[in-house]
């Protein structure tokens, strides 16, 4: 690490001035300047951005290396932008369309901005918290011998201060102090406002608390060098000015000089006249703003500081809008400048009119040298690191043997095969549960690999010879990773380790257990999972009303709906082994594929006989969405068109049926998300000129025009209904719209209409239609 020379500080200041200057300046161009198409207001946050500017330039130009990972805070998105562009790395093109169609991004996006981006982020609390997972993820990779010390780095958040009323925060800072976490910078932009309003006072110095009682080293960076010094020599103005309350202090910053004079003058009358004859009106706003987050040299020195890898979060004392006319103000979160305020920012700064977009506008000739000299040797990656795929090959993976399985205990042999298989798939898999290890099978893997801990933990129980099924020893070869119970966590350590790729340039496959309900829990966080493009494996299992006795809101119902609206992540609903065993195969494949995804496995604990197969021909099908399990005869009427669980109610009731109903077929849909997709690209496709029917298209149009489909799966009848529209067919949809409750199997399927009953009345209802 190279100590900056005094000239250096004068350097990043003058770098910060210019990250000040572009960000407000592409806030305001895509405002006031750009045509608009539409009249509406485009937005922006130029005052969250002048919060950060000194810490994001001491960070970028002084503290960060080159393996160094960070989650910028996403409104300050610009900022990020205008280091790249004072880089080089950003177009001015993209910066004059900030905020438009293929231009640099409102928040930073890893997959959208052309710049190296680490971490997307937008939703407040989760960059935070996927910073913790990635150093975990870093740590796994270091000790499975796929990461060199050298290539080890440090992960950063940047986080505004209301960031922190969000609970994945806590969630994530209990997992990683059990997990001994490390290698971590949170640099807290505390600026005491929010959106809305200034934060609550009662907050205040409780943070320190529950970071140090977390095992965190805790910086709190209040003052600049100068007011700290002033206020060193004046005991009583430093306790006067402690005790302000946020929104006192953010009313003074924003009033300005006058207004302190005045507010000294009655607080302290004749004592303060002599220190207030020592400042005009600008010095003294000057003086009481010098706070620790604005103040290079405090930034240089806690970064220097903080060089072994204890955790370390930084609470960098700022003001919202610092240096801009609405500083300080509750509401200027999203206020931006007018064009007089613009011009009169520009002249202060000493940029010309017309040369708004110069990198180094207004930097003098001896500063420009000291500049130069930081941005060439700026440790950060300035292009996009190439995505690496297809490096592991993927075996065929078999159907577990068995003529009952459930599709649950089929996932857990499938896992315990390949650890005991090995071989390179089997090493770069990583597992993850939030505390439903057992439950969901994961056990007899986490038997054969063990789970992950840096230091080895024995096994007290297997130790005094006490009888258990799970034999876990915890060492650092291990390859699960156990969570406590936060489903936000879960979901991101899988965006974490399926970033791993892209951030170490290492695959890994990273398989996470839960119960189906709770995915709702981490909705969220799943969502920025995939949005990043990161690569795993999501098994969700017991789920539906199929779970019986466990009863109530245990059962889950509308998760197959959640999967139909996320983009980037693949549902699978396998009813028998060899159809998971297929999609296994498929989503591991995905992980490993540019234009792969994630995938989402719906299991069920229900014990179902297996089908006779023919052939593999069903294979395709199902990995395509669906197939005809049993093939409808020319012209028919009617079919069943059944999803996962409830397959063995379908098939029974088909040979009920097929006598009565003549062709009568029996489509097995594996992914109504795959289907539908496949769908609405083939009508896009066809406009384009591409000639091309769907999947589904074709299954469907083997049924008579006026057939009739019984939809039926253990989730909301909607995952299905829709399959009506694709060729305008009547639909009979059974499914579960009311919570579950306790009780046997039967007993639950009569009463929610998933037995054969139901698909005989249902079958009849469309055939009476018909007639
Ligand atoms: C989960 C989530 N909820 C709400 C928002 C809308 N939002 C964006 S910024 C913000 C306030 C952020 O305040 P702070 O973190 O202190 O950042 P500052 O702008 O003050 O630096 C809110 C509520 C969001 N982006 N994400
Ligand atoms: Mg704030």
């Amino acid at each position: 690490m190279l100590k900056p020379a005094a000239t250096d500080i004068d350097a990043l200041r003058v770098i910060e001035e210019r990250l000040r200057w572009l960000s407000a300046w592409t806030i305001h161009h895509a405002n006031h300047v750009r045509d608009s198409a539409d009249g509406l207001k485009v937005g922006g946050h130029q005052a969250s951005c002048a919060s950060m500017t000194a810490i994001m330039a001491a960070l970028y130009f002084h503290a960060l290396g080159e393996n160094d990972r960070v989650a910028v805070k996403p409104h300050a998105g610009p900022v990020l932008h205008a280091i790249h562009y004072l880089l080089g790395s950003q177009s001015r093109e993209a910066l004059e369309n900030f905020r438009g169609f293929g231009g640099a991004q409102s928040y930073p996006s890893r997959t959208k901005d052309a710049i190296p981006v680490d971490f997307s982020t937008g939703s407040v609390g989760l960059g935070v918290a996927v910073t913790l997972f990635a150093s975990l993820v870093q740590d796994y990779l270091t000790a499975h011998g796929m990461l060199a010390d050298a290539d080890r780095g440090r992960f950063v958040a940047l986080i505004g201060d209301a960031e922190l009323d969000e609970g994945n925060i806590y969630e994530a800072l209990i997992e990683g102090t059990k997990h001994d976490v490390r290698n971590l910078w949170w640099i807290i932009d505390y600026n005491r406002q929010s959106l809305d309003a200034t934060s609550a006072d009662r907050m205040f110095e409780r943070f320190d608390e529950i970071f140090r009682s977390c095992g965190w080293r805790v910086v709190e960076l209040r003052y600049g060098r100068k007011l700290q010094a002033v206020l060193g020599e004046h005991p009583t103005l430093k306790g006067w000015f402690e005790a302000l309350p946020n929104a006192e202090l953010s009313a003074l910053h924003y009033q300005g000089g006058a207004a302190w004079r005045a507010r000294l003058d009655r607080e302290f009358a004749k004592d303060a006249a002599e220190f207030l004859a020592g400042y005009d009106d600008d010095a003294l706003a000057t003086l009481f703003s010098d706070l620790g987050g604005h103040c290079m040299e405090t930034l240089v020195a806690a970064f220097d500081a903080a060089q072994d890898d204890v955790p370390t979060v930084f609470i960098a004392w700022t003001i919202k809008g610092f240096g801009l006319p609405f500083a300080g103000h509750k509401d200027n979160h999203a206020g931006l400048m007018n064009p007089t305020q613009m011009s009169a920012l520009r002249e202060a700064m000493g940029v010309r009119e017309g040369h708004e977009w110069e990198p180094l506008e207004a930097v003098g000739d001896n500063a420009r040298p000291g500049v130069e000299a930081l941005l060439e040797k700026s440790g950060i990656a300035r292009e996009k690191r190439e995505r690496a795929f297809g490096s592991v090959a993927i075996p065929a993976i078999p159907a577990p043997a068995g003529g009952e399985q459930s599709t649950q205990a089929a996932f857990g042999r499938i896992l315990l095969d390949l650890a005991k298989a090995g071989g390179e798939l089997a090493e770069r898999i990583v597992t993850t549960s939030p505390d439903v290890t057992v439950s969901t099978n994961l056990g007899a893997w986490v038997n054969q690999r063990g789970l992950f801990r840096r230091e080895e933990m024995t096994d007290v129980f297997a130790q005094a010879k006490i009888a258990s099924a799970q034999k876990w020893g915890a060492h650092n070869q291990g390859q699960h990773i156990e969570l406590g119970i936060a489903e936000n966590n879960l979901f991101l350590m899988l965006a974490a380790a399926g970033l791993s790729g892209d951030l170490f340039g290492e695959r890994l496959f990273p398989i996470g257990t839960l119960y189906d309900p709770f995915i709702a829990r981490g909705l969220d966080a799943l969502n920025y999972a995939c949005y990043q493009d990161a690569r795993f494996i999501l098994v969700a299992t017991p789920s539906g009303i199929t779970l019986g006795p466990e009863g109530g809101a245990h059962q889950s119902i509308n998760p197959p709906l959640i999967a139909l609206g996320q983009p980037g992540l693949r549902h699978y609903e396998p009813a028998f082994a060899d159809e998971l065993a297929a999609m296994m195969e498929e989503a591991l494949r995905l992980i490993d594929d540019p234009a792969g995804e994630s995938t989402y496995l719906r299991l069920s604990t229900r014990n179902i006989a297996q089908v006779e197969r023919s052939g593999d021909g069903w294979r395709e099908g199902a990995l395509a969405g669906g197939y005809w399990l049993r093939p409808p005869g020319a012209g028919a009427e009617a079919a069943i068109v059944a999803m996962g669980a409830v397959m063995p109610e379908a098939l029974a009731a088909w040979e009920d049926l097929r006598e009565d109903i003549p062709g009568l077929g029996l489509l097995a849909v594996t992914s109504p998300d795959l289907l539908h997709r496949g769908w609405t690209q083939a009508q896009a496709q066809r406009w384009q000129g591409e000639r091309r029917r769907s999947h589904i298209e074709k299954l469907l149009s083997e049924l008579g025009p006026n057939a009739g489909l019984v939809t039926i799966a253990d989730a909301a009848p909607a995952s299905l209904s829709w399959l009506g529209g694709v060729l305008g067919q009547r639909v009979a949809p059974l499914g579960v719209d009311r919570f579950g409750q306790t009780g046997n199997l039967a007993e639950l399927y009569t009463a929610y209409r998933l037995d054969g009953a139901a698909i005989t009345e249902a079958a009849a209802e469309i055939l009476l239609q018909n007639g």
